[in-house]
């Protein structure tokens, strides 16, 4: 329910979980419908993955699925549910605008994705934007669920760092000092997790023997955003037709930490200079 205590711990800590957000029996189409998007069996399948049945990285046959929405009715339909859009309109006091959907598969064995910060990426100016991140799996941290880190909400986007590649299957990382700790995110299947996008969050490998870990994932901008990163147009009203919006601007200005009476503080004093 999205009442006043939600509100403010989504203030407070800059996420939360609405928990049953889409039943069962819709959760079970969708894994089942962006399954149709991957081998069935690793090793099968895809004839473009020929190559890349010859590694052992479970990333390769079950890589992430970017933008389905763009092309994918089922996935669209997702994007600009009625109850995503409830949410964060009262979360964030206003109607925010889709402009990205991603699948992840996360098999037994897979690494994760190095923490980091998504406004970094899409760059929704001015303000921020929003993450809805749904487990089509029950999710925890046996399988590599996503860790989110509290209060991280408030600070600046950070200056990146090269991320330990034999655990992220992405290449940027960014600084956490002492009393700034990611906690794990435990989900049920048909869960959505709500998370502003200054938020640090990622994930860690999925350790299990078996499980997957499937997510469905969308990105919003916030209400008054008028500019978004390149990469993220034709963005989207919730009603899925589409809003004149401009591009915003790469790389500036990056925040670092720096100590203020004995308390860590990100500052933007850094400049950004790797490709976002
Ligand atoms: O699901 C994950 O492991 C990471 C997802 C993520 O970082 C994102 O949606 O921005």
């Amino acid at each position: 329910m999205i009442d006043g205590q939600t509100i403010e711990q989504y203030q407070h800590d800059g996420y939360v979980v609405a928990h049953g957000l889409f039943s069962a029996e819709e959760t079970d189409a969708l894994r089942a419908h962006f399954m149709s998007f991957r081998p069935a069996e690793p090793g099968g399948g895809d004839s473009r993955n020929k190559n890349l049945q010859k590694t052992d990285d479970p990333l390769r046959l079950y890589s992430r699925l970017m933008m389905p929405h763009r092309s994918d009715d089922v996935a669209l339909r997702w994007l600009i549910d009625a109850r995503i859009n409830a949410w964060i309109s009262a979360l964030e006091g206003s109607e925010p605008y889709a402009v990205q959907t991603m699948v992840y598969y996360k098999p037994a064995g897979s690494r994760g994705q190095a923490l980091h910060q998504d406004q970094f990426y899409l760059r929704a100016q001015p303000g921020t934007c929003i993450a809805a991140w749904m487990a089509l799996d029950a999710c925890d941290e046996e399988n590599g669920c996503l860790q989110v880190v509290p209060g991280t909400h408030n600070i600046p986007v950070l200056c990146t760092k090269d991320a330990d590649l034999t655990l992220s299957f992405t290449g940027d990382t960014v600084d956490l000092p002492d009393g700034y700790t990611p906690v794990p995110v435990i989900m049920a299947a048909g869960d959505v997790l709500f998370f502003n996008g200054q938020v640090v969050h990622g994930s860690f490998p999925n350790t299990s023997r078996d499980r997957f870990r499937r997510a469905l994932i969308g990105h919003y901008v916030v209400g008054q955003a008028q500019a978004v990163s390149e990469w993220y147009h034709p963005v989207l009203r919730m009603d899925g037709t589409t809003v004149d919006f401009g591009i915003s601007e790469r790389g500036g200005k990056c925040g670092v930490w720096v100590e203020r009476d004995g308390v860590p503080v990100a500052e933007a004093v850094g400049v950004e200079t790797r490709q976002q």
